[in-house]
């Protein structure tokens, strides 16, 4: 063998082995398998939006009613100065993800000139009778790059064949193909469970599922049973402390709920239907002169109970009877979200430390590291060792900070899993326990009497397989009076409950040591 083929072979060789050797430490560890249930692609951009703005708007808003009785005059619908690109940049830069609107409330009038129907904004002198507001939102959301919803009210009190199954559910899926067909993407339906009992109605709901799932791949169907998202359960707009997306749908149906289930879904529900909060900014759904919206600081309460609980805030801002979004409103929401920039714009975790009781892959390892979770996405996370029994995850914020915010978030798309946590802060030289909370999920926000601490430690107490943590943020709210504004308190789980992993809360448990 000549020296020049013996280098080459030995340049072959080294390739080869060097090759090999970066190829073994590039290794990937996979991510841990889910937890089933999981969201569907729909589902996690619903909760990514997190606050959708509902539009409540029709004859009633011209009637001073709530609900119509289908009977209202459809010259009453004649707002001077409508402009659905005014509500849809109100719902842009109220961080708002998308807008719903009324396209049809019980009283049965439609904002749209369905075919299916002479009781629509065709038989109004809006527009001289040639206007869609469906079709004027759809344009301005799209221009404002947010997602459309539409309501399509079951309950009709205007149509004659409402009463006779088989022509109504004919006439309902007729409407709905309409509004599914004309206006681009549609990201939720609104199915309302509200149903006057005077007149016997069976609603087909599952063929109605089908067909709407068929017209719009993006779509979430909400309703009191989902299928895609639920209603919370109240119309406050606050979700249970304790609120599980993994929820059963069989033990509700659409108009009986049970309040107490649907505010806190179910730790072993089978399907992935997570709560969503409706609430108006005003008394009523509809638009009332003698009526004032909220105070900016009660509906940042409102977002701590919905978004902060794991849930979607749906908060309805009824246009007037000139078809715009009142000053008073409008001010109100610029505050709402001013308070919230002020808030979340500075998470005195950013530049921390974490260290973590183990992680999935080794110690060195970043994919799963627990600095993954100062960076403010659910796609990257902490993940520990397989096997623990004890989770912890330490914080050095690099000097003492003042703060009384905790937001905490776990990437559901790996399914939902921790059950109980707790949150300790070194103090004088002890760790004293500063809340006790329940469910995590896509967000919590945990509020609390401010404590002035550098060092935090974050325990998952118990969980329905390892525990993900995608989020965690420390912040200062100057605005809620935290002991006023019922701040989380210590938990008390029902010592039935069957908890598949959990670590005892000894104090000797606490220590630092095994960090
Ligand atoms: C209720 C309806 O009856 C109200 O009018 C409103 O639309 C609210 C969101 O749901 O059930």
């Amino acid at each position: 063998m000549s020296t020049t083929i013996a280098l080459l072979l030995v340049h072959l060789h080294l390739l080869l082995c060097g090759h090999g050797a970066a190829a073994v430490a590039a290794t990937a560890t996979p991510p841990p398998l889910p937890v089933l249930p999981v969201p569907s692609y729909a589902q996690l951009q619903w909760q990514l939006s997190e606050m959708a703005l509902f539009i409540h708007f029709g004859p009633n808003t011209f009637t001073d009613s709530e609900w119509g009785s289908g009977h209202a005059d459809p010259a009453v619908f004649a707002p001077s100065a409508l402009d659905a690109g005014q509500w849809a940049r109100v719902a842009a830069e109220g961080g708002f993800g998308r807008v719903v609107l009324t396209a049809k409330h019980h009283d049965g009038f439609c904002l749209w000139p369905s075919a299916l129907t002479d009781y629509s904004v065709a038989a109004s002198p809006w527009r001289g009778g040639a206007g869609d507001v469906v079709g004027e939102l759809s344009a301005a959301a799209r221009a404002e790059g947010i997602g459309l919803g539409l309501y399509l009210s079951p309950w009709d009190r205007h149509e004659p064949v409402y009463g006779d199954t088989v022509a109504y559910n004919e006439h309902y899926m007729g409407q709905m193909t309409e509004l599914l067909t004309r206006y681009g993407d549609v990201e939720e339906v609104w199915l309302d469970g509200a149903k006057g009992d005077d007149t016997y109605m069976d609603y087909m709901f599952d063929a109605w599922f089908a067909l709407i799932h068929q017209l719009q791949r993006r779509v979430v169907i909400f309703s009191d049973a989902g299928p895609d998202t639920r209603w919370v359960g109240d119309e406050a707009g606050i979700a249970g402390r304790t609120c599980w997306s993994p929820f059963n749908k069989t033990v509700v149906t659409i108009g009986h709920i049970i309040p107490e289930y649907s505010q806190s879904g179910d730790q072993f529900g089978e399907e992935w239907v997570p709560a969503e909060c409706d609430v108006s900014i005003r008394p009523g759904w509809f638009w009332h002169a003698s009526e004032k919206p909220k105070s900016a600081v009660t509906l940042l309460d409102i977002y701590y109970k919905s978004v902060g609980r794991n849930c979607l805030l749906i908060l309805n801002v009824p246009p007037n009877s000139s078809g715009l979004i009142s000053d008073e409103d409008m001010q109100v929401l610029q505050e709402f979200t001013e308070i919230r920039r002020t808030i979340f714009s500075h998470n005195f975790a950013a530049n921390a430390t974490g260290t973590a009781s183990s992680v999935r892959g080794g110690l060195e390892n970043l994919q799963f590291a627990p600095s993954n979770t100062l960076r403010d996405s659910i796609y990257s996370y902490w993940a520990p060792q397989e096997g623990q029994t004890s989770w912890e995850m330490l914080f050095d914020l690099g000097r003492s900070t003042s703060f009384n915010l905790l937001q905490l978030q776990e990437p559901i798309q790996m399914g939902q899993r921790v059950i109980e946590f707790h949150v300790d802060v070194l103090l004088g030289g002890l760790w004293q326990t500063i809340l006790e909370g329940t469910t995590i999920g896509y967000k919590r926000l945990l509020r609390f009497p401010a404590v002035d601490a550098r060092y935090l430690k974050l325990y998952v107490d118990s969980a329905r397989a390892d525990p993900l943590i995608a989020f965690v943020g420390v912040f200062m709210d100057p605005f809620s009076d935290a002991y006023g504004l019922d701040h989380e308190k210590p938990s008390h789980t029902n010592s039935s409950e069957v908890i598949m992993l959990r670590r005892g809360h000894a104090a000797g448990n606490r220590s630092t040591a095994t960090m």
